[in-house]
């Protein structure tokens, strides 16, 4: 680095920095290894001599062209792919060749101008061993000038079009080179070659570049250099210039800063893409669960009422018989109590605990059928997220994100299909059904299979018992008829409604608990079985929006910085 001015000085300190930080914020982010090391490279470039780098086609004339600048013939030439490695002349005393790190030849060679700047030699693009292109690709990144030769045989070939498209892609500075002009027949073909290349380079590039009609064989004469070649050799010297180098340095890193950046930005909005479907899956899965939740309730309440319809029924079936057989008329039944206690039996209670247990094993069979249902849904969903999921694995460059989603989606979907595989539907409805029954017991509402039904019948019976015979005695008949008789029947009716109306309440209650209790285990089973899932889902959110805000403040840093020196150098 040539002497900076103080403002100069604090630019190139800030702009380490935030290199630096950069470097930091986009491992965070898990860019790849091979961006994060391009960001290294740009940071140390920051220190390092102006860098020439020329490409292109294999065969095109780059390793001549650098010879004819350096005057001497050092680098091998040939009709077909030869140079096989980065070669990075600079200045030393002696001509000398070693092998650097990553394997780059390291040529020195006494010429003054190398001294402030490096030039680099490269293996051809679009030949045979792909290898050759990788490694020219790959340094492209920390050249600060790119010198491209294209042959006037094959001018813009449609691989050179690519490979240009990838160094602009850097923020690179092009300089466009046609080589083995004495090819060209006459000066005719020469210009037309000239306006082909122009015009396809500012097409792709935006503006036209600056270009030299070059040949690197004979544009030397007595070992001087003429013509187009004479022209390069002058434009080359002309980065002697320091604050033209400086330019260019300062700038250079904060291209790569800002294609790495680009990189980052595209795959955080990949990310978001896939994001918005594990939200979407995420939600109706939520929404599953709440609909279960919410139909668990709504329906809960009816299903009851059937079962308590039923005593509502044997009430008023009760009332009428009292109504019919508490009557003096009937004195015969009533003065036998057994009697009387079989007709009950037969005509209010026939068929009533049956029928409780049957209305009950019917919302045993509802709440089972349900939970059932959800989670078939719930897999339908999970299913369809997997496969999608699964395909984005393909080909893509899988983070360990993608893994992960990938992993919880394997195992939230197994175990839905693990509950709806092993889902007995008949042996759940008898396990709860057991449950609810010895709730039931547990509130002594069962007596010998009818629910809590012979208590009734004894305290209702009870109190219609008449001592007939002693009445009958006293020969006071109407006495009976108008207040005994209708006195034991409104007893009677009381008793049995009270008793009705409690039974009722406690059978509800237990009825309601434990089906509630019921219903929430097969909530909370299905919630944590999609928990897992779902918690991935929020994190994922929470560290998008993270990366969001970090990209964007290392995007308006970047900004500012190329604004300051664009304004320093301008
Ligand atoms: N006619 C003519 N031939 C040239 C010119 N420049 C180079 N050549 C020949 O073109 C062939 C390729 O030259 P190189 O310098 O090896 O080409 P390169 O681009 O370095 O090729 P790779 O190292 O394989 O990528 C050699 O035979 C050179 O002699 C030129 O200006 N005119
Ligand atoms: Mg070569």
């Amino acid at each position: 680095m040539p002497i900076l001015t103080d403002a100069q000085a604090q630019l190139l300190r800030d702009e380490k920095t935030y290199l630096t930080e950069l470097h930091t914020t986009l491992s965070e982010l898990k860019s790849p290894p091979a961006d994060l090391g391009t960001l290294r490279e740009a940071l140390v470039r920051l220190d390092e001599l102006f860098m020439i780098v020329v490409v292109g086609e294999f065969n095109s004339g780059k390793s001549a062209l650098v010879n004819a600048l350096l005057g001497a013939r050092v680098l091998p030439e040939g009709v077909t792919p030869t140079t096989t490695r980065l070669t990075l002349v600079k200045y030393g005393d002696i001509v000398h060749e070693t092998i650097g790190a990553d394997n780059i030849a390291i040529l020195t060679f006494p010429l003054d101008f190398l001294r402030e700047l490096n030039i680099v030699d490269t293996p051809g693009t679009n030949a045979v061993i792909r290898r050759h292109e990788e490694l020219t690709r790959d340094f492209i990144p920390r050249s600060d000038l790119v010198l491209f030769v294209t042959s006037a045989d094959r001018p813009f070939t449609e691989s050179e079009r690519q490979f240009l498209e990838h160094i602009r892609e850097w923020g690179k500075k092009i300089v466009l080179i046609i080589n083995k002009r004495d090819i060209l027949e006459n000066e005719a073909a020469q210009a037309q070659v000239r306006t082909f290349v122009e015009e396809n380079a500012r097409h792709l590039l935006g503006l036209a570049p600056e270009l030299f009609v070059v040949s690197a064989k004979y544009d030397v004469v007595d070992g001087k250099l003429t013509d187009g070649m004479s022209a390069l050799n002058g434009y080359v010297l002309s980065w002697l210039d320091e604050a033209a180098r400086l330019r260019v340095k300062f700038a250079s890193p904060l291209g790569v800063a800002d294609q790495i950046l680009k990189r980052a930005e595209t795959n955080w909005e990949n990310e978001r893409e896939t994001l918005k479907v594990d939200l979407e899956t995420g939600e109706t899965v939520e929404g599953e669960v709440n609909v279960y939740a919410q139909e668990v309730q709504d329906e809960m309440a009816p299903r009851l009422a059937e079962v308590d319809n039923l005593l509502l029924r044997l009430e008023a079936r009760g009332m009428d018989f009292f109504d019919q057989h508490i009557r003096l008329t009937k004195i015969a039944d009533l003065a036998r109590s057994d009697r009387f206690r079989a007709m009950f039996e037969k005509q209010v209670l026939a068929g009533v605990p049956e029928e409780i247990e049957k209305r009950t094993r019917a919302v045993v069979e509802w709440l089972v059928e349900k939970d059932m249902r959800h989670w078939q849904q719930v897999l339908s969903y999970l299913q369809r997220r997997r496969r999608g999921a699964a395909d984005q694995l393909v080909g893509e460059v899988t983070t360990s994100i993608d893994l992960r989603r990938q992993a919880l989606l394997n195992s939230t979907t197994e175990a839905a299909q693990g509950v709806i595989a092993s889902y007995d539907a008949e042996k759940e409805s008898r396990e709860i059904g057991a449950h609810v029954e010895t709730a039931v017991t547990q509130t002594a509402l069962v007596e010998a299979g009818a629910v809590g039904l012979g208590t009734i019948i004894t305290t209702a019976i009870s109190a219609t018992a008449v001592d007939v015979s002693g009445v009958l005695l006293a020969g006071v008949i109407a006495i009976l008829g108008l207040f005994i008789i209708p006195y034991k029947r409104q007893q009677a009716k009381e008793r049995f409604k009270a008793k009705i109306q409690d039974l009722r309440e406690r059978l509800m209650n237990v009825l309601r608990a434990q089906f509630t209790s019921e219903a929430d285990r097969a909530l909370t089973r299905l919630r944590e079985g999609v928990a897992p899932y779902l918690r991935f889902v929020r994190a994922e959110k929470e560290r998008l929006a993270r990366s969001e805000q970090q990209l964007a403040t290392a995007r308006k840093n970047l900004a500012a910085l190329q604004g300051r020196v664009a304004r320093e150098f301008s």
